[in-house]
């Protein structure tokens, strides 16, 4: 029997496990002991890795439409030409940008890393990821406060903070690793913000049950508190932060007098709140979707930043404004995927960093876009619009996660040539493609994670390829070479030449790894970056700024701020409780695609989408539990549900898990002035039984 040490490839925590094969079957699968991330723990899903592509129609070879809509079998090489061709025609006739990607935070970072060669440097096409759903928020504002997207932490902060401050964040259920860490730390006092009394807030020290969407109030009526009273680091604003007056000055308005009426929380809680920071020594803020998905999100996650700032609160052991990240390769879609800045970072027009990249691609500095990807949502439009007309999705699933999805189902519909690439034959999208380019699941796939305390590790092949089975990067490479690429292809033969080129890339940037190898993060504790070129490793858990520089021009970390904006839509007496959205259990990921194949979730889970609703409203609106509602949202759109009565949610709010394709309906598109994320967590509906 072999054990093979790789890494789980569903979220950001990218915990490592030993697979034990025999006869290229595994056996089982057992947490890596001593592995600094989840030391011989992990979630359900990890545990079940091995079921994958076990049901379900999932061809080996491509399959093409024909006209009267069905899919027919071809080869590889025949599936590649006819790729080529249709885009090479379509750009023909309509220009460059009429092509277009969708790539994911879920590929290894020299998979996404090539399809952005492709997508962007080779064929001039526009090209964006699920990340916009999902990171794009946290990018923008750490890159405008600290001059880099750069998440400060490593999750032994976790365990040293003595206050963590969760907002927006559900961790038990969408991280339970990073839950555990906090467990090691029963001194510390938790604090979870969150309008829903969700699995974390239940097991924190307090619950701030915020009304929806006033995070920001609050947290620039914390600060105005913080600086009145002097409970704030004046050595650390004065030495490392810019713009504190003009801060000061705007957060005089947010005063603890109005503060009730505008978040729900009342003054002596806000204080107390304030007093709890200050008496803390080592404040951590840790914040996800609540705060990502919104139309105020940005703003919002630099108010935490700011925060973390002027109480010195950061750059420390157990401190740090703190981003969780998402999917399991979240951080390398941010660094290396060429969508909304070049390979390394650095932006499109800086022309050090043009000349820097190109020369480790070995190709001409025209070659890379001049300009950041028009963002997903204008992808979507300009689809809509008849102005893109091919759209290449890879490992990710729009029909049911892009908000307002019925958009994206006119689009697909619409398109000339949707090409999806997916590890199974069925999901919500699949079905309207034109071409099916089926790839390998992770367990057959050799490249490098990049976790959300940016650590690096390698997935690394449990399994071998049967016959004819490709992996996502052979696809690229397939393609590529189609697409008559040559020895544009040379710097990417193999994922691990292609790392080679993206740490040249990273050359002497914020997340320089030009010190890793392949060996440093297999079968071993992985390497966080920065990890330059002759350092020495010398600690597995290693957090940023602690020299107490950014990476601004001045070195100095950027107090931004701004009034707080209204809710997009109100509530009307039509339209009277708000629907929220997010993760309903630990088994279930995002569409199912994937954990539908795990008995032991499908066994406890609901098999149709169902609310959250409060009993006292159930009683008013005569909804017993499991009675089959409709919620029909100021969207416009009606979509039946389960209820399920639960205390978790309010009398006015209702909660909808985004596991079902009927979620994304009801969700209009509203996205963040400066992130174009969309606005997943707010919409006002209202609700009636179905008789
Ligand atoms: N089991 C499981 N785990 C996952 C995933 C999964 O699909 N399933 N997905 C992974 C991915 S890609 C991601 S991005 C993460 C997401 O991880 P999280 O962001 O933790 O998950 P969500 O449930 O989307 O949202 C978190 C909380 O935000 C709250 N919220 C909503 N509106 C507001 C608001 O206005 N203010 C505040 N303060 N809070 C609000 C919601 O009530 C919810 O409890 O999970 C990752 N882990
Ligand atoms: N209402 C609402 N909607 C949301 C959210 C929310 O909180 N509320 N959260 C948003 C967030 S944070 C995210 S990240 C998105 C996630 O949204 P998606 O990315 O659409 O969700 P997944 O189900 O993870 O889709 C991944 C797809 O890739 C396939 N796949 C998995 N591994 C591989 C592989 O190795 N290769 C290939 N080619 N395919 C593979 C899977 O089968 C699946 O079809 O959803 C967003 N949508
Ligand atoms: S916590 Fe995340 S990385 Fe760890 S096993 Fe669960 S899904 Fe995988
Ligand atoms: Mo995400």
């Amino acid at each position: 029997m072999k054990v093979i040490q790789s890494t789980c490839n569903y979220c950001s925590i990218a915990c490592n496990l030993d697979f034990h094969v025999e006869d290229n079957h595994i056996v089982k699968v057992v947490p890596t002991a001593g592995y600094p991330v989840n030391n011989g723990f992990c979630c359900i899903k990890g545990l079940n890795l091995d079921k994958q592509n076990t049901k379900y129609n999932n061809p080996v070879l491509p399959l093409i439409r024909d006209e009267e809509g069905n899919m027919n079998q071809i080869s590889w090489n025949e599936a590649c030409k006819y790729f080529a061709k249709r885009i090479k025609e379509i750009q023909e006739q309509y220009g460059k940008e009429s092509v277009a990607f969708i790539s994911t935070g879920q590929l290894a970072t020299e998979e996404m890393a090539l399809i952005g060669h492709i997508g962007r440097n080779y064929l001039g096409g526009n090209g964006d990821g699920n990340t916009r759903l999902c990171m794009a928020t946290s990018v923008v504002a750490y890159k405008q406060s600290f001059g880099f997207d750069a998440p400060p932490y490593t999750l032994h902060d976790l365990e040293v903070s003595d206050v963590i401050i969760f907002i927006g964040a559900n961790p038990v259920v969408a991280h339970p690793i990073l839950w555990g860490r906090v467990k090691n730390n029963p001194g510390a006092k938790i604090i979870t913000i969150d309008p829903r009394r969700s699995e974390t807030a239940c097991n924190s020290d307090i619950w701030i049950d915020i009304r929806p969407k006033t995070d920001l109030y609050l947290l620039y009526t914390l600060a105005n508190v913080l600086i009145e009273k002097g409970w704030i680091d004046k050595e650390f604003i004065e030495n490392h932060t810019e713009d504190f007056d003009g801060f000061k000055e705007h957060v005089k308005k947010y005063t603890l007098d109005n503060v009730e009426e505008k978040t729900g929380i009342s003054k002596g809680r806000v204080l107390e709140l304030a007093e709890i920071i200050h008496n803390g020594k080592k404040v951590s803020f840790w914040w996800t979707m609540g705060v990502n998905q919104s139309y105020q999100a940005v703003r919002t996650a630099q108010g935490i930043i700011n925060l973390a700032l002027i109480t010195g609160n950061i750059g420390r052991e157990g401190t740090g404004a703190n981003s969780i990240t998402g999917q399991c390769n979240a951080m390398g879609s941010r660094v290396y995927s060429n969508t909304t800045g070049l390979y390394g970072g650095g932006d499109y027009d800086n022309e050090t960093r043009r000349k820097a990249v190109a020369k480790a691609l070995n190709i001409g500095e025209e070659m890379l876009p001049k300009k950041p990807t028009i963002p997903y949502n204008v992808i979507i439009q300009k689809v809509i619009e008849g102005e893109i007309k091919a759209l290449w999705v890879v490992a990710t699933n729009p029909r049911s996660s892009w908000i307002n999805n019925e958009e994206f189902r006119k689009a697909a519909e619409k398109i000339d040539f949707l090409v999806v690439q997916d590890m199974y034959g069925e999901t919500d999208t699949t079905k309207y493609c034109h071409l099916l380019l089926p790839s390998t699941g992770g367990l057959k796939k050799k490249g490098v994670l990049i976790n959300t305390e940016r650590r690096l590790s390698t997935i690394n092949p449990v399994l071998e390829k049967n016959e004819d089975e490709l992996t996502d990067y052979d696809i690229f490479l397939k393609i590529g070479e189609a697409l008559g690429m040559g020895s544009l292809l040379d710097k990417w033969r193999t994922p691990e030449i292609a790392f080679e080129t993206l740490k040249e890339c990273s050359r002497g940037m914020p997340c320089d790894i030009t010190g890793v190898t392949y060996d440093m993060i297999t079968n071993s504790k992985g390497v966080q970056w920065p990890f330059r070129a002759g350092e020495k490793l010398e600690c597995n858990e290693r957090r940023l700024f602690e020299d107490k520089k950014f990476y601004t021009p001045s070195g100095k970390a950027k107090l931004i701020y701004e009034d707080v904006a209204e809710w997009p839509i109100k509530l009307s007496e039509e339209y009277p409780y708000v629907l929220n959205t997010g993760r309903g259990t630990v088994g279930q990921w995002h569409t199912q695609t994937r954990t539908r194949e795990i008995p032991a979730v499908t066994a406890i889970v609901p098999e149709h989408a169902y609310i959250n609703i409060n009993p006292e409203l159930a009683e008013e609106l005569n909804i017993k539990e499991n009675d089959k509602v409709r919620v029909n949202s100021a969207n416009g759109v009606s979509k039946e549900f389960i209820a399920k009565l639960s205390r978790t949610v309010k009398k006015g709010e209702i909660y909808a898990p985004m596991h079902y394709i009927e979620a994304n309906a009801l969700l209009p598109s509203f996205f963040d002035t400066y992130s174009k994320e969309p606005s997943y967590k707010l919409v006002p509906v209202n609700i009636e039984k179905v008789s």
